[in-house]
């Protein structure tokens, strides 16, 4: 008999599935009533926070994020609850100090993470050891925490299997636990997949996970040659929020491998109830059109312009605004050309952002570069580290002429600015980690530190309406 070897899934409903159909937009209320049954079905993992679902909780649902990721903790008993780290950026999009990133790596896995998947938009490895350190460090202290790096994947001369595989290497000796490849465009098409991770196995010894879109429609046959060349762990939504720009469907990849050495093992008829319960809110989101049945499809764009859907539709609004959605096709021209100039670094955020901005201004004011943005001239700086090919010198000399760049790990230039950020949100804190979520996103968190202390007084005045889960606003 062949030996045995069951794949193992990360189940992304609560966090990318969302995030990539529906905005990000799932509150709290409806994750916590199906926790229980997702609790027996034995995932990997269940991813369920990052940059973006903090940023819309505070912005859009006017919910504390650490209060959630509290919540799930206290449901979920014995499924381990994995989140997306943003390197050096954490979650939000510009470089911090190490003392930034060790104390939202410590409050993070206080508050119920046990994996954090950590990762660079420019692939710059220097750029996620500090994270890494600090989750070893509590790992050490406590027992739980699992840095696990995840590699941007994307396409260009650069991106070589020695290249993949050399970084596997570097990745194990930094002391990280596993290792992800994070496919955001949807890029890694099947048998590519094979070489891939055949290589990077005999490179590292480190579990490999692998992380696609469905978005150019190859990504549940490159998950069967992923699992087939030996992939550890495979990222997907459960079906009514999967497919489109989400992932493969879980329960179909838990069907493809029944009986063979993969199998996950996995109950359908338990995946079945799960399903369920998230489908009458996904036709709730076709209804109130927060889910457009347009990211359902396979874009094919994605392949040819290697482009990531979420930029896509970043660039469509950007274009409606300015009445010049005529320049569509010149903007997708400008952006491989901009991802050049920059050293051709993978699009991530917030790589994607600062590529894909340069591109529309680039296109709108009828000459390259007659303006930059602020991040635009950041990368030409190395604020953001170091791109695998050189930027170009003509476009440094033309954004930032005679100013300084930099070759270290940008974090080395930071001082340390835990202390004065607390300074600074004084009045609002009510636990530690209002810092960090003031840290992050610092408008948009004392928007929401006013709207919880209104709340807060309001409630205070009618507490009989507390019990008919009536709070005024
Ligand atoms: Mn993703």
């Amino acid at each position: 008999m062949a030996e045995q070897k069951p794949v193992k899934i990360m189940e992304t409903v609560l966090r990318d599935a969302h995030q990539s159909l529906i905005a990000t937009r799932m509150p709290t209320e409806m994750m916590l009533p199906i926790v229980e049954k997702m609790d027996k079905v034995g995932y990997h993992a269940v991813e369920c926070w990052g940059g973006a679902t903090f940023d819309a909780s505070l912005r859009f649902l006017k919910e504390d994020p650490w209060d959630r990721l509290r919540k799930l903790r206290d449901g979920f008993k014995n499924t381990k609850l994995q989140m997306l780290f943003r390197g050096q950026n954490i979650l939000g999009y510009r470089p911090y100090a190490d003392d930034v990133v060790d104390s939202f790596v410590e409050k993070s896995i206080a508050n119920g993470i046990d994996i954090i998947r950590i990762f660079d938009c420019l692939n710059d490895l220097r750029n996620l050891q500090a994270a890494v350190n600090a989750t070893n460090k509590i790992k050490k202290q406590e027992g739980r925490g699992h840095a696990q790096v995840a590699l941007s994947y994307t396409l260009g001369d650069a991106y070589t299997m020695e290249y993949w595989t050399s970084m596997a290497k570097k990745i194990e000796e930094m002391g990280a636990d596993s290792i992800c490849i994070k496919d955001m465009a949807g890029l890694l098409v099947p048998y590519k997949a094979s070489e891939m991770i055949a290589a990077m196995k005999s490179a590292t010894k480190l579990p490999i996970q692998l992380h696609t879109h469905y978005t150019s429609g190859v990504a549940s046959m490159t998950y069967l040659k992923a699992v087939e060349a030996g992939v550890d762990v495979i990222d997907c939504a459960i079906s009514p929020f999967a497919l489109g720009t989400s992932q493969p469907a879980t329960e179909v990849m838990v069907e493809t491998f029944k009986g063979t050495p993969y199998d996950t093992g996995y109950d359908q008829n338990l995946l079945a109830e799960i399903a369920d319960y998230f489908r009458p809110y996904r036709d709730e989101c076709l209804a109130s059109g927060l889910l457009n049945p347009k990211v359902m499809g396979v874009d094919i764009k994605t392949l040819l312009y290697q482009v990531p859907g979420g930029m896509l539709s970043n660039m469509v609004s950007q274009l409606k605004e300015q009445n010049a959605e005529d320049k569509y096709y010149d903007v997708l021209r400008e952006i491989p050309e901009v991802r050049k100039d920059l050293g051709e670094p993978p699009l991530v955020t917030p790589s994607s952002q600062i590529v894909g901005t340069q591109a529309v201004f680039n296109v709108l004011m009828g000459e390259r570069y007659k303006m930059a943005t602020k991040e635009t001239k950041a990368v030409l700086r190395g604020e953001y580290g170091q791109t695998i090919k050189p930027m170009s010198q003509e476009i440094i000399d033309k954004v930032i002429p005679g100013e300084k760049r930099i070759t270290c790990r940008p974090a080395d230039l930071i001082e340390n600015e835990m202390d004065k950020l607390e300074s600074e949100m004084k009045e609002w804190k009510q636990q530690d980690e209002d810092v960090l979520s003031y840290a992050l996103f610092p408008q948009v968190a004392v928007d929401f530190f006013k709207y919880r202390q209104a709340q807060q007084e309001k409630v205070d005045m009618n507490v009989a309406d507390t019990k008919n889960g009536a709070y005024p606003v």
